[in-house]
């Protein structure tokens, strides 16, 4: 059967047993991505979807009052989710790991290449959003962080 996508294409060529040298244009672009659901994470991992690329989700607590595991913490001392890993590399923040994978995987056409005007609205959005907006929910769900709580406060 002929694959349907490029992520097809990765798992075919995986399980085909054939090996050949291949240059980084040919070799599959493969990805973890530290991951909660409802959380900025999931943003990446849409874009991962778009792409089509072939990724692993590793789960992560990210509740108040939960620690973080110590290879998270290695990767992000901020204990924030979404963390990408490709290879032996890892990166955080949501925009830039964002402009990272538009730039990577340019033929999905998910972000305004570098000479085109539209870049300009693409990156002042991108940046608000993961600055200004992001920053707001942090005081909402993490509000003890910012705030004495008295015990007798419903939560
Ligand atoms: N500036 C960071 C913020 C990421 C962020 O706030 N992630 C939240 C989930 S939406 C998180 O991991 N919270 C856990 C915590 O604050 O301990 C980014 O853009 O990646």
């Amino acid at each position: 059967m002929k694959p349907q996508s490029r992520r097809d294409a990765w798992s075919a060529q995986q399980t085909s047993g054939t090996k050949r040298q291949c240059d980084e244009e040919e070799t599959p672009k493969s990805y973890k991505l530290y991951y909660a659901p409802a959380s900025a994470s999931l943003g990446v991992r849409v874009i991962l979807e778009e792409i089509g690329a072939h990724y692993e989700l590793l789960p992560t607590n990210i509740e108040m009052d939960k620690s973080r595991s110590q290879s998270h913490l290695a990767l992000n001392p901020n204990g924030w989710v979404p963390v990408l890993i490709w290879g032996e590399n890892a990166m955080y923040e949501c925009a830039a790991i964002t402009i990272f994978l538009c730039d990577r995987h340019p033929e999905a056409k998910l972000a305004p290449a570098v000479h085109e005007p539209e870049r300009g609205l693409f990156l002042q959005t991108l940046v608000y959003f993961s600055s200004a907006v992001q920053n707001a929910f942090q005081l909402d769900y993490y509000p003890d962080r910012f705030a004495d709580t008295p015990a007798t406060e419903p939560r």
